[in-house]
């Protein structure tokens, strides 16, 4: 087993990751920017090295500053966390090369499925149904791609090939327009990812969003861990996710899952995974891979029972799943809402000194944050400050036990997202499980003009 792992990330999950090592008994190795200093996983590890200025692109994405810090730590191991370098394929082949264990997928791993198109033939490959598309990347032939478009279908969307987060993204839902629509894509995917391949896809219009949790050792074992409901999001950022998925039967549950595990153990995947799909019409189609952990991991943990970061770590070290398929119960339902600094309706950024902070508890209440009274939050990262996670026996207990928990929770000193949570918990589209990766942008000016 490691002795010392490097944490290469900020914020809650480096927090949770410090825990997870703390428990095992590993020394940690924080890192972290001139901004960072205040951060509790920094006050808590065992070593600490700053290793750049407040810009993320100095410090926790300056590959040579990180592995230097594990050199002189002499740390066996660097856990990426999410964001930043989690799925940097040359980060992971880079730290390989430098003798430590990257935490996660083989660097290959991460580049086969960090391709979108890429990702996409391996799962077809493995029988995992697909969104109807292109047979890889659009060809410069114009008169080819009207020819695929026609045979999918209008609407049809094209995506970029590289990068992700829903850039390069056009809706084409006319012929006349799709020569256009390719070449927009294509430089914007020029400009965010310097690769303009682009791919099409039948455009879904009003799907929910369901990704399945996958874990995999070095030694052909594969589980899947249930399913995360996302469609709670705005421009492409979650913002409520919970386990299980409301509407999904336990047939639809392990049909899925075996083919998703069926496809780790195809391209010997190692580690936690994550296989993204669009829900429509009772059935599910596979989008895309993330070769990392999730923000929204804990609901998964809570109806499982697992701790997925040790079982990262556990795995990463060559260690074989202490579990099988048939030993994995899912019990109970849990609700993840992520509390951001920021203005709730309006979404405009809110860093300061936090003032007051008062967690919430109770009965299946678990809150994930680095935040505490006094806490200065830098403007330079992601807004998210923590999140709060209710579990319990049914869907209606978990949500009951949230609704408690957003009503008790305090910050003060910035703006937070607290009082749209609160009308999310409330709302009845929500309640009734029938929301779609749309709806929050379509309530959201309602909810505003109520301020
Ligand atoms: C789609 C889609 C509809 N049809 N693909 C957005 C980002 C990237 N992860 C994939 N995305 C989508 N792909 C087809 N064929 C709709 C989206 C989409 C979306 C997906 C998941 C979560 C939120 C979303 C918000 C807008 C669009």
């Amino acid at each position: 087993m490691f002795q010392k792992i490097l944490i290469a990330n900020r914020g809650e999950i480096a927090l949770r990751i410090l825990r997870c090592c703390r428990e095992l008994g590993i020394k940690t190795v924080a890192v972290h920017s001139t901004a960072d200093r205040d951060l509790k996983h920094v006050r808590l590890a065992d070593e600490t090295v700053c290793i750049g200025p407040a810009p993320a692109t100095g410090s926790y994405l300056n590959m040579a500053a990180i592995i230097s810090a594990a050199e002189v730590t002499e740390a066996d191991a660097i856990h990426p966390g999410y964001g930043f370098m989690s799925e940097n394929a040359d980060f992971a082949e880079s730290v390989e090369k430098s003798g430590f264990v990257f935490i996660g997928p083989r660097s290959e791993t991460i580049r086969l499925m960090g391709g979108k198109t890429t990702a996409k033939a391996e799962m077809i490959a493995a029988g995992v149904p697909c969104v109807p598309g292109s047979d890889g990347i659009l060809p410069d032939d114009e008169a080819k791609c009207r020819e695929t478009a026609a045979k999918v279908g209008y609407p049809v969307l094209i995506k970029a090939a590289a990068g992700g987060g829903g850039r390069g993204m056009h809706v084409v839902r006319r012929e006349e327009d799709l020569i256009h629509s390719i070449q927009l894509a294509r430089n914007e995917a020029l400009q965010a990812f310097k690769d303009g391949s682009v791919f099409l896809e039948k455009y879904l219009e009003v799907p929910r969003h369901i990704e399945i949790q996958v874990l995999a050792d070095e030694h052909g074992n594969a589980v899947y861990l249930g399913e995360r409901d996302c469609s709670m999001q705005r421009r492409n950022q979650k913002v409520v996710e919970e386990a299980l998925a409301p509407h999904i039967t336990q047939a639809q549950r392990e049909e899925i899952g075996k083919l998703c595990t069926d496809a780790c153990r195809r391209i010997g995947y190692r580690g936690a995974g994550t296989m993204e799909f669009l829900y429509d019409n009772g059935r599910f189609y596979f989008i895309e891979m993330n070769t990392r952990i999730q923000v929204e991991h804990p609901v998964t943990e809570m109806v499982t029972g697992i701790d997925l970061i040790r079982q990262q770590i556990m795995v990463a070290a060559g260690e074989p799943l202490p579990f099988r398929q048939e030993d994995i119960q899912l019990r109970g339902h849990a609700i993840e809402c992520r509390i951001n600094a920021e203005d709730p309706f309006k979404f405009i950024p809110s860093p300061g000194e936090v003032k007051k902070y008062h967690a919430p508890g109770g009965p299946g209440i678990r809150m994930d944050s680095h935040v505490y009274a006094g806490y200065r939050v830098p403007p330079n990262y992601d807004s998210m400050i923590g999140k709060l996670i209710a579990y319990g026996p049914t869907r209606e207990s978990a949500i009951a036990r949230m609704r408690t928990a957003l009503a008790e929770m305090i910050v003060e000193g910035i703006h937070t997202n607290i009082p749209l949570q609160r009308k999310i918990l409330e709302d009845e589209v929500f309640v009734r499980g029938e929301h779609h990766i749309h709806y929050l942008g379509e309530r959201i000016p309602e909810w505003a003009a109520e301020q």
